[in-house]
C-alpha cells in the first residue's frame, strides 16, 4: 500500500487541446503525480449531458487520452481510465441521488448558466453533479484537483458523503477540492485581453497541440504586440508582449527578470521568432510521441489496466453501499 495522499481528476473530451490547457492543466498534472497516487479519467458520461456527435466523441476520447500521454502523463504513475468503462460510476450516482435534494441540484452555478442557454436541456444536465460525487467518493480520494468553477461541485459531494455518512454508517472519505493558485494564465495571440480558449471562434490566436508546426510559428510571428519596441513585462499596458514572455518563461523555466535581461535590446520580429522555436520545440516533441502513441495504439493497454484496477474498487463501493441501504436480496 502506497502512503502517498489520492488525487482524482475528471476531463471531458471536447474540443482540441490549446497550449493554455497545456501550460495551466496539463504541466500541473504531470506535477502532482510526483508527490500523489493519481486516478485521471475521461469523463465521456459527462460529455453527454450536451449534445454530442457520436462519431467525433469518439475521437475526442482517444486524442484526448494521446495528448495526455504524450504529454508525460506517466501511466505507471497514474490509474488512467474512461468512465463509462467503469459501470459503477452510473450506479454509485443513482444510489446518492436518491440522498441528494433537487434544490441542491438546481442551485449549482454551472447547472442555472448552462440551462439558462438550452432551453431544452436535459435531466442530466441537472443530475451531473451528482455523478461526479460518484466519481468523487467512490474511491476515497484525499483531494480532487479543479478549476475555480467546479469547486461547488466538490462541495456538493462532501455534502452528500457527510449526509450518507449519518444516515447509513461511515461509507465515503470527505475529499477536498484542490484548486491551484491562480497559475499561468496563456492569453490569445490576436486579443492578449482575452484567455487563450479552445472554443474561440477564431482559431487565429489559439495555438492547438496538434497544429503543424509551421502553422503554430505563423501565428506566433502574427500575434500582436504594441508599438513601443522594449520587451518588458507589463500586462497592463503591453498584454500581448507580457503574454509572450508568459509563454517563454513557462516553456523555458526562466524567471521573468532573466528573459528581460535576455532580449534587451531585440526587436519584436527576434523576441517573437524565439519565442516561436521554444514552443516549436516543445509541440514538436508532444507530437512524436502523440504519432507514435496513435500508431501502436499502446493506449489501449493502458486503458485495459487502468479499467481492471478501478472496475474492483468501485464494486466493492457499490456493494458496501448497497449493504447499507437494505437494497438487493
Ligand atoms: P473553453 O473553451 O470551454 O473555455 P478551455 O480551453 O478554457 O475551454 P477548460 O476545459 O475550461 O478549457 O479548462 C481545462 C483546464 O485548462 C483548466 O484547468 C483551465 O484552468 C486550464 N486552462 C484553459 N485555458 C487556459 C489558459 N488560456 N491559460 C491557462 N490555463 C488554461
Ligand atoms: N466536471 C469536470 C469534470 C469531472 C471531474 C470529475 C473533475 C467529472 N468528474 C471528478 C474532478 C473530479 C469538468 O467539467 N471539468
Amino acid at each position: 500500500m502506497s502512503d502517498k495522499k489520492k488525487i482524482l481528476t475528471g476531463l471531458q473530451p471536447t474540443g482540441s487541446i490549446t497550449l493554455g490547457n497545456y501550460i495551466g492543466a496539463i504541466k500541473q498534472v504531470v506535477k502532482y503525480q510526483e508527490m500523489y497516487d493519481s486516478y485521471i479519467f475521461i469523463a465521456d458520461l459527462h460529455a453527454i449531458t450536451i449534445p454530442q456527435d457520436p462519431v467525433q466523441l469518439k475521437e475526442n476520447i482517444r486524442s484526448l487520452l494521446n495528448i495526455y500521454v504524450a504529454c508525460g502523463i506517466d501511466p505507471n504513475k497514474n490509474k488512467i481510465f474512461v468512465q463509462s468503462d467503469n459501470e459503477y460510476h452510473c450506479n454509485i450516482s443513482w444510489l446518492l441521488e436518491c440522498n441528494t435534494y433537487y434544490g441542491e441540484l438546481s442551485r449549482m452555478t454551472q447547472f442555472k448558466d448552462k440551462s439558462k442557454k438550452n432551453q431544452n436541456f436535459t435531466s442530466g444536465l441537472l443530475t451531473y453533479p451528482v455523478l461526479m460525487a460518484a466519481d468523487i467518493l467512490t474511491y476515497d480520494v484525499d483531494y480532487v484537483p479543479v478549476g475555480g468553477d467546479q469547486k461547488q461541485h466538490v462541495e456538493l459531494a462532501r455534502d452528500i458523503a457527510e449526509r450518507f455518512n449519518n444516515k447509513f454508517g461511515e461509507t465515503f472519505k470527505m475529499s477536498e477540492p484542490l484548486i491551484s493558485k491562480e497559475g499561468t494564465k496563456i492569453m490569445d495571440l490576436q486579443d492578449p485581453t482575452k484567455k487563450m480558449s479552445k472554443s474561440a471562434e477564431n482559431k487565429k490566436g489559439v495555438i492547438l497541440l496538434l497544429d503543424d508546426v509551421e502553422v503554430i510559428r505563423k501565428k506566433i510571428m502574427s500575434a500582436t504586440t504594441d508599438s513601443e519596441m522594449s520587451v518588458k513585462y507589463d500586462p497592463e499596458n503591453k498584454p500581448g508582449i507580457s503574454n509572450l514572455l508568459n509563454i517563454y518563461i513557462s516553456l523555458t523555466g526562466k524567471t521573468i527578470e532573466e528573459a528581460e535581461e535576455q532580449f534587451a535590446g531585440s526587436n519584436y520580429g527576434e523576441f517573437k521568432k524565439e519565442v516561436a522555436n521554444v514552443v516549436i520545440k516543445e509541440v514538436s516533441k508532444i507530437q512524436a510521441k502523440y504519432n507514435e502513441l496513435v500508431q501502436t495504439n499502446a493506449i489501449e493497454e493502458i486503458l485495459n489496466n487502468g479499467r481492471d484496477y478501478v472496475v474492483p474498487i468501485a464494486k466493492q463501493k457499490y456493494e458496501l453501499m448497497k449493504q447499507k441501504m437494505g437494497l438487493g436480496r
